[in-house]
């Protein structure tokens, strides 16, 4: 007997995707694990994987369509299933067409989808590292050394966070439907619960968790819609006020409509939460990388050797990683609902990547632990599998830290925004060479132009500023990072 294949967890803060390619057809053979649908999500194009052997019925998606998790893509007689042999092609387009065209029956989509084995999930787990409101997993490293700050750089604050918090908490909009994908955002919730959310319409984001350690439970969703469906019409449109109405552009010349494509829309929708949740500040300064461009030069050739190349973004990530153990309020997350911050263990930092698909950030795990030519070689392969879109969900999460490097193609400034959950992110832009009043006459140095965006309620100014300026010194003086870091 034919079952229907649901579209099976892609990892924690994965909801849907765009069919890239379908790789089956109605009455092919399939064995377990073997590639079904290619699905465009989270940045990255990845292969849903058949969960048993068996031979495909029907195929219920195309390419192009927009599909949740749960959602049924494909009919499956399982070997061994005591069913009929497969069946000839015309019977299973008729059963194709029939399925496409009904609803699924609500058993189609069963409270846990199962997980099959394979490369799609094994990527996807374990990567709930940052997952600021589940259990904080076990370090798979010591703790550093209790952080030893430079003289007169002692990080403070953190601790006095929780009280100034819980006024931004309140801010959160109350729940309420929406059609948007969701946001790529931490959710302290079992896939049942995600389900049920999705079903009746109920955007989890605002979902405040009444479990252990902040989970969402059942119930926490059912009591959210029902406070929703009481609310006075205009509370609820308060609380996801509806972007305002777009004139018809093209009463003023021709236009050009494009649907989004998944990087685009989940980019969308994850900056605007950052930015709606986030107060942040944006700190500037410039670095003398006058010495440091030597250095670049002269070693440039060994980090040839090991595949990669030493660029200023490849010494900027140990100099941020560095800076992260000196620093910890920097690799930190904040968890409103709980009033608690979660320092990380761990010290991966994320690149953002300018690739024809938009914005990707992968990450560079224990950034920390790694020299610098490593980690040329580390980014020159990350930035090439960007492109190639060859990237798994799992390389793009659990990231302490963002590095956004604009320089390589011009500019003087910018204020990134900060990738949540992470609670700052680097904006470097071009070096250029400026006069610099040394010793009563200008002489030629080459500056760095940086931008440090932080998460004020966190992180204090005077904070930012000795981060910065740590970072700083750290370009301008290399032997610091031997020193303190
Ligand atoms: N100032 C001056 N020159 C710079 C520079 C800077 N800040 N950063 C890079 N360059 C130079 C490099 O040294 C290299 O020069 P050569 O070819 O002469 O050696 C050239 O620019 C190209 O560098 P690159 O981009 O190949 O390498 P990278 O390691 O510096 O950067 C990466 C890698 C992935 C960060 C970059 O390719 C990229 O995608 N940047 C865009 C990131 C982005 O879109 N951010 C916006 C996010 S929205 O907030």
């Amino acid at each position: 007997m034919a079952t229907d294949v649901t579209l099976p967890e892609l990892g924690e803060n994965i909801e849907a995707g765009d069919v890239a390619a379908v790789l089956v057809n109605p009455g092919d053979r399939v064995e377990k694990d073997a590639p079904l649908l290619e699905l465009e999500t989270d940045k990255a194009v990845v292969e849903v994987p058949s969960p048993d052997a068996g031979v495909v019925t029907a195929v219920l998606v195309k390419a192009g369509d927009t599909i949740n998790v749960g959602d049924p893509i494909a009919s499956l007689e399982p070997d061994g299933a005591g069913g009929d042999a497969a069946p000839p092609p015309q019977a299973a387009l008729a059963a194709q067409a029939t399925s496409a065209a009904e609803p699924p029956p609500p058993s189609a989509a069963p409270a846990a989808a199962p997980a099959p084995a394979g490369g799609l999930l094994a990527a996807a787990s374990g990567v709930t590292g940052s997952d600021s409101a589940s259990a904080t997993p076990a370090p798979a490293e010591p703790a550093p050394q209790s952080a030893p700050a430079a003289p007169g750089t002692a990080p403070s604050g953190a601790p006095a966070l929780a009280g100034a918090a819980a006024d931004v908490g309140a801010a959160t909009p109350a729940g309420a439907r929406t059609d948007a994908p969701e946001a790529v955002e931490p959710i302290p919730a079992t896939p049942a619960v995600r389900r049920l959310a999705r079903e009746i319409g109920v955007d989890i984001r605002a979902v405040t968790g009444s479990g252990e350690g902040g989970r969402i439970l059942l119930d926490d969703v059912k009591a959210t819609a029902k406070r929703l469906l009481q609310a006075p019409p205009a509370a609820a449109a308060a609380a996801h006020p509806a972007a305002p109405p777009l004139p018809d552009f093209s009463q003023w010349g021709p236009v050009q409509e494009e649907a989004m494509n998944a990087v685009r829309r989940i980019t969308a929708s994850h900056l605007t939460a950052a930015w709606q949740t986030i107060p942040a500040v944006t700190q500037l300064d410039k670095a003398d990388i006058t010495d440091l461009e030597h250095l670049r030069k002269r070693y440039a050739p060994r980090a040839e050797a090991a595949g990669g190349k030493l660029t200023v973004t490849a010494i900027l990530v140990k100099v941020v990683a560095t800076a992260l153990k000196v620093f910890p309020q920097f690799n930190a997350s904040i968890d409103m609902a709980r009033s608690t911050v979660i320092y990380k263990r761990y010290c991966h930092v994320g690149i953002a990547v300018d690739t024809d698909r938009g914005l990707l950030v992968p990450v560079i795990r224990d950034a920390d632990r790694k020299n610098i030519v490593e980690i040329a070689a580390a980014l020159g392969e990350i930035s090439v599998r960007a492109r190639a879109r060859k990237l798994g969900p799992a390389e793009m999460q659990g990231g302490s830290f963002t590095i956004s490097n604009l320089g390589g193609i011009g500019g003087s400034h910018f204020s990134p925004i900060i990738n949540s959950p992470e609670v700052a992110i680097l904006g470097v832009s071009r070096a250029e060479t400026e006069p610099v009043w040394r010793d009563g006459a200008f002489v030629p140095r080459l500056r760095l132009p940086l931008s440090l965006t932080y998460d004020h309620r966190l992180i204090d100014g005077a904070d930012g500023i000795r981060f910065l300026r740590w970072i700083i010194e750290a370009l301008e003086q290399p032997l610091l990072l031997a020193l303190e870091g």
